[in-house]
């Protein structure tokens, strides 16, 4: 049976994705195109196999180390540097083996069953506030996001991904290419504009940013665009001009709509460890930021930044990248992503 047209509520139900919900009296439609969407559970394997780097290089051998049921310095000392091999960062793994240290003078660690009960309840506290809801659409415009980030850390992919996400719902995107700053970036954009047959507003090389994401934003409010995602030039946080540039998008944009843009996410690569964390204190200082982006927690061990983050800023993460395709984005559930990264006892961790 034909089903083209369900509510939004219907549409979470069935796909198992959280969208988001849209600012209007009325209720809004989505019509579904992709009937294949992946159920939750398929989605929460294919994290698991994406995470498998962080879980089986770290995890796994960690939970290994609760075998003989006793918390000796030693164990506790090597805990910790898989905690830092991971990136959890020395605040977080200390915080993590306190816990441990507390509950085992409880008597409540005797076996990496109880280590893993344990880790993934302290896991799941760390990062639970980083997950929220996907900010809600406008009726009567669209929602602007600014995509920031240093040099080729996946700007430019999770926002394609982003802009696949949303058309597969049937909610209308549009693409600003305001980096007019790296050779063959607008093109780069146009590319996944036809194959996702999304509008992309562009100028040429070269040309001012600033005015592009206003035409843009004057262009997706005409056509009725419910999502404006704009891409910027990866820039050094430390490269004055440019992220002098950036403050002026954001500034020009608001000649258009004092309201925009709604959403500043910066992307962060996984991969880069500690990194990251002075990368996020700099945009958000210089653009504020309302999200984190963190892409690459498929191909580095390093997937553990994300606890990192969480405790020295507590900014959501919107979406993790887990792959180069339009599908290898997931919106970021703190319990599904702990349960990807601790190996089920006997798995990984024998
Ligand atoms: N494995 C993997 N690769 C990714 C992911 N996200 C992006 N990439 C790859 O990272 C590379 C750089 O991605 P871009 O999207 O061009 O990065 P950018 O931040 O826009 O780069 P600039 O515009 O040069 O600053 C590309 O080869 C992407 O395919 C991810 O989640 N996993
Ligand atoms: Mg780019």
């Amino acid at each position: 049976m034909r089903n083209d047209t369900i509510g939004a509520a219907d549409y979470r139900t069935i796909f198992a994705i959280s969208l988001p919900s849209v600012k209007t009296p009325e209720m809004k439609f989505f019509h579904s195109k992709n009937k294949q969407e992946p159920k939750i559970e398929k989605e929460k394997r294919g994290l698991f196999s994406r995470l498998t780097r962080t879980r089986e290089g770290v995890f796994g051998g960690m939970l290994g180390l609760f075998k003989s049921g006793k918390l000796s310095p030693e164990i506790l000392e090597q805990i910790e540097d898989q905690l830092l091999v991971a990136d959890l960062g020395v605040a977080v793994s200390q915080k993590i083996i306190e816990r441990l240290k507390n509950e085992a003078s409880k008597g409540k660690l005797t076996n990496p069953n109880e280590a893993r009960a344990i880790l993934r309840a302290v896991m799941i506290e760390l990062v639970a506030d980083c997950e929220k809801e996907e900010p809600s659409l406008y009726s009567d415009r669209p929602l602007v996001v600014l995509m920031v980030g240093v040099n080729g850390v996946g700007k430019t992919t999770t926002l394609a991904k982003l802009a696949a996400r949303y058309t597969n719902a049937n909610i209308p995107v549009m693409l600003a290419a305001c980096d007019t700053f790296r050779a063959a970036a607008i093109e780069q954009l146009q590319t996944w504009g036809d194959r996702l047959q999304v509008p992309v507003i562009a100028q040429s090389h070269g040309a001012d940013a600033a005015a592009v994401a206003f035409d843009a934003y004057t262009a997706a409010a005409a056509r009725g665009s419910q999502i404006l995602l704009v891409d910027t030039a990866g820039r050094q946080h430390t490269h004055g001009d440019l992220v002098e540039q950036l403050k002026k998008v954001k500034r020009v944009m608001k000649k258009a709509n004092p309201e925009i843009p709604d959403e500043v996410w910066l992307t962060v690569d996984a991969g880069n460890g500690q990194n990251v964390l002075s990368q996020v204190a700099h945009f958000d200082e210089a653009v504020g930021l309302t999200g984190l982006c963190i892409t690459k927690l498929d191909g580095t061990a390093k997937g553990g930044v994300i606890f990192a983050l969480a405790d020295r800023f507590g900014l959501p993460v919107r979406f993790i990248g887990v792959g180069e395709g339009e599908a290898d984005l997931r919106p970021f559930h703190a319990e599904e992503f702990v349960d990807a990264l601790l190996p089920e006892i006997g798995e990984d961790a024998e």
